[in-house]
């Protein structure tokens, strides 16, 4: 595992770009090292992205990235301080520090990552805004929503696509506008909107914690792009690259077949792809200021990019999404990791 001992070593016997990289920038590692947790920003509570179980276990396709950092930096997937975080909140709590990752279904648009301070690492779900219904209605496509009052979320990308969609489509409606998505799924549920609209990852989420999912059904219609990822501040790529590469190390972790289950048996593994992914052929942490298992540890214990899928959001869990757009590459889908070596 990475220690104080390390950073120094680094520092002064690394190479000198290195070094200079490792001591001006490390800051955000440094913090999470002396303090034992990464500082995670969360939805409020979103079933399949970021919600606590039963137990009060935060679970979901969000929450993993917030493991897999904890994995690749202290080698304890567990070690996470969660804080939710509303749609209007969440940027504010990236920039003052209070959350050093922000994991949160927060789509990547120009003006976030370049006017907030902050920089996009990856994309962790593919998504679209859509429109959900009550069955009742009888409607069948989104053209049929002129007129429509629209229950949505403050501080979104939901709200400059509604406005374009209706606009484009010489349409009129009326927004219902809520801060948090149980407030949003509240008005919907007591009649305030005729429609609820969202990315449908979230609709998807949303229905099943309706009385009635049964009742309600999401229109076909995607009216937008909706690239979904962590978001890091700007000033520190150390910690940028940190958070970039334990999402790929998920995705390459996929394409190679390398899973929580037989992380610990490939570590035998002949292919070379694994053998560096997994820390046997070469360090490819070190320039992250890592140990050579970072990666080792992430998938042995959160899993590769499909388990989390599976797990969270897929066909299996509540939520049935399937992997569409969300396959691998070499599966017909977007999910592309640059190569570790
Ligand atoms: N992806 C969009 C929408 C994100 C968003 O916050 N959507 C609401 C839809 S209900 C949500 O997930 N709320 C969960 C929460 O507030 O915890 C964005 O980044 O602006």
């Amino acid at each position: 595992m990475f220690n104080k001992k390390h950073l120094v070593l680094l520092a002064s016997a690394g190479s000198l770009s290195l070094a200079g990289i490792a001591t001006a920038q490390a800051d955000t590692l440094e913090d999470t090292i002396e303090r034992g947790a990464v500082q995670c920003g969360v939805s409020d509570g979103l079933p399949g992205f970021s919600a606590p179980d039963d137990d009060g276990n935060w679970q979901g396709l969000d929450v993993d990235v917030c493991r897999a950092v904890a994995a690749a930096v202290l080698g304890d997937a567990d070690a996470v301080n969660y804080i939710s975080l509303n749609a209007v909140e969440r940027f504010t709590a990236l920039q003052s520090g209070e959350v050093d990752v922000l994991s949160r279904n927060t789509t990547w648009t120009t003006t976030r990552d370049t006017t907030l301070g902050l920089n996009f690492t990856g994309v962790n779900f593919y998504d679209g805004q859509g429109f959900m219904v009550s069955r009742d209605l009888g409607i069948t496509g989104a053209d049929e929503l002129d007129g429509a009052s629209i229950c949505i979320q403050s501080g979104t990308t939901t709200e400059l696509n509604l406005a374009d969609y209706f606009r484009a489509n010489d349409m009129e409606f009326n927004p219902i506008v809520f801060d948090t998505s149980e407030q949003t799924v509240g008005g919907y549920q007591a009649g305030r909107c005729d429609v609820l609209t969202s990315d449908t990852s979230q609709l998807a989420a949303l229905r099943i914690q309706l009385d009635d999912p049964e009742a309600s059904m999401i229109l076909s219609e995607v009216i937008s792009k909706e690239p979904l990822g962590p978001v890091v501040r700007q000033g520190d790529d150390l910690w940028f690259n940190i958070v970039k590469w334990s999402l790929f190390a998920m995705i390459n972790a996929e394409e190679y077949g390398v899973t929580s289950e037989n992380a610990e048996e490939m570590l035998n593994s002949e292919n070379p792809d694994v053998a560096r992914l997994l820390g046997q052929d070469g360090n490819y942490g070190e320039g992250m200021g890592l140990e050579a298992d970072w990666a080792y540890n992430i998938i042995s214990q959160v899993g590769n990019y499909a388990e989390s899928f599976e797990r969270n959001v897929g066909m299996d869990s509540p939520l049935e999404i399937e992997r569409g757009v969300n396959a691998l590459w070499n599966d017909g889908g977007f999910q592309y990791a640059p190569p570790i070596r």
